[in-house]
């Protein structure tokens, strides 16, 4: 069998840092440490060295680090060299290990996402942690980084790990009874035992599809849309809210023709803010054309701000309920009456209003504080802190609502009193949160994820 090859990248990025890092694993990565630096390289200890080409240039200097497997990252040998950052010290270091490769000592370029890569299929992480790890690098918010910190420390798998031995359990119940069954067991009991085991695995099932969802909104951002009249005030409110000058405001209704998304950071959670064109019946085509995109928006919105100018107030009713009946489940609605500086004298009165209501003014920033607040608390309200969340990706999602399907076609069968069917499917409930964490995952699923990641991770 041909050697196995070792890869090797720049793993600090294409950037203008202080250091530069590259680094290698495989085989042959003690074997290059020492060529490059011409000394012996201890088990994890730094070693300063200049850095030297096959033909004994020098190129750089700096720390070379080796770990030797299967205690590294990837569970293989590994080798870091770290010399000075911008483009050329980097690239020629990382020049000088493929000009090394050979027949004996096969180097090559990491596809991405490759370390991480072998990392998994060496055992030394599995699925989810693999993917956190990208999370982490992708993190655009202090909450979406400590929910991938979480994951990759095994917290969520540890979930999925209880659920599956949950479900193990009762299997072994319900086979035990299979093998078993025509001796004296007393039916009542069993009956009642395994209802109670169904009705606690559907339990933790729906607590994790929760958390999921809510790390789902965490990662992606919580999407906030701005709807409402012709000049209401959603692009005054869009720049006031992104504290930046990202939408064109002017007195003509009609100014905002096509969506407009800025992602915003607040307070460490991650938000898309979506500005839209005004509603109103338009007999010109470009407009129109934006206002059904407005619509849309609503279907994909966490939470719609329905704008109102504070002086037409009675006008808006019918237009507020035709967004209110176009949402899509769970999309709150939440009425915003703007240009409160003009009639600085008006009060809502909070009792008889039917959803959350804010009065503000893009203008003065009266009422702003009180309204991102209430948007925080929002995209927030099943994140406490500590609590179980978790980087989620659509895929887990996916396996559990499958998971969640099966475990529904099991109770189907445990009414029937069909344990066969039943112990079934509660094998095929478990093989589906074994995919979360990468047992039976197909390589194209694995070419995919990986493939998602940078080069050098
Ligand atoms: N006095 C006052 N005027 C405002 C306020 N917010 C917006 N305006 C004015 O209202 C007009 C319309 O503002 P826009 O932000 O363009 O309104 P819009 O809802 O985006 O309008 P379209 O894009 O046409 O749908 C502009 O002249 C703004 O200066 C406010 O809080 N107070
Ligand atoms: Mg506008």
């Amino acid at each position: 069998m041909p050697p196995k090859d070792t890869i090797v990248a720049i793993a600090t990025g294409d950037c203008q840092g202080a250091i530069g890092i590259v680094r290698v694993s495989g085989p042959s990565a003690y074997w290059l440490g020492e060529k490059l630096t011409g000394r012996r390289l201890p088990d994890r200890r730094a070693v300063f060295s200049v850095f030297r080409s096959i033909k004994g240039e020098p190129l750089d200097e700096g720390l070379a680090l080796f770990f030797r497997g299967p205690r590294s990252f990837t569970g293989e040998d590994s080798l870091e060299l770290q010399g000075h950052g911008g483009r050329a010290a980097p690239r020629a270091l990382l020049q000088a290990c493929l000009d090394a490769s050979s027949p004996t000592h096969p180097i090559r370029l990491a596809y991405a996402g490759e370390f991480t890569q072998r990392a998994f299929l060496n055992d030394r992480l599995d699925l989810v942690q693999a993917e956190a790890v990208a999370d982490i690098i992708e993190s655009q918010s202090s909450r979406s980084l400590k929910a991938a910190v979480r994951s990759l420390a095994g917290l969520f798998s540890e979930t999925i790990h209880h659920l599956q031995a949950q479900l193990v359990d009762f299997r072994v119940l319900v086979e035990a009874h299979l093998d078993f069954s025509d001796e004296d067991i007393d039916g009542l009991e069993l009956e009642q035992s395994l209802a109670q085991r169904m009705e606690s695995v559907f339990r933790g099932v729906d607590d994790v599809l929760r958390s999921v969802e809510s790390g789902l909104r965490l990662k992606e951002g919580c999407r906030v849309v701005l709807l409402g009249s012709p000049n209401a005030g959603k692009s005054s409110l869009m720049n006031a809210l992104s504290q930046d000058e990202v939408a064109i405001v002017s007195d003509q209704p009609g100014t905002t023709r096509d969506r407009l998304t800025e992602e915003l950071s607040v307070q460490g959670v991650h938000f898309l803010l979506t500005d839209t064109a005004g509603l109103r019946a338009s007999a010109e085509h470009v407009e129109q054309l934006g206002i059904e995109r407005s619509w849309q928006s609503l279907k994909t919105a966490d939470l719609v701000l329905f704008v109102e100018d504070i002086q037409t107030l009675g006008d808006n009713k019918g237009l507020f309920k035709e967004c209110q009946q176009n949402a899509a489940e769970g999309t709150e609605v939440w009425r915003v009456v703007n240009k409160w500086d003009l009639k600085p004298d008006f009060s809502l009165n909070p009792k008889v209003q039917q959803v959350p209501c804010f009065c503000v003014s893009a203008r003065t920033g009266q009422g702003l504080d009180a309204l991102t607040q209430a948007i925080i608390s929002f995209a927030t309200k099943d994140q406490a802190e500590g609590a179980s969340l978790f980087s989620a990706r659509q895929r887990h999602l996916e396996a559990l609502l499958r998971a969640r399907g099966q475990l529904t076609e099991a109770q189907t069968y445990l009414r029937l009193d069909s344990l066969e069917l039943l112990a079934e499917h509660l094998r095929l409930a478990q093989d589906e949160l074994g995919e979360i964490l990468g047992r039976r995952t197909s390589d194209d699923l694995l070419g995919d994820i990986f493939s998602r990641f940078c080069i050098g991770k």
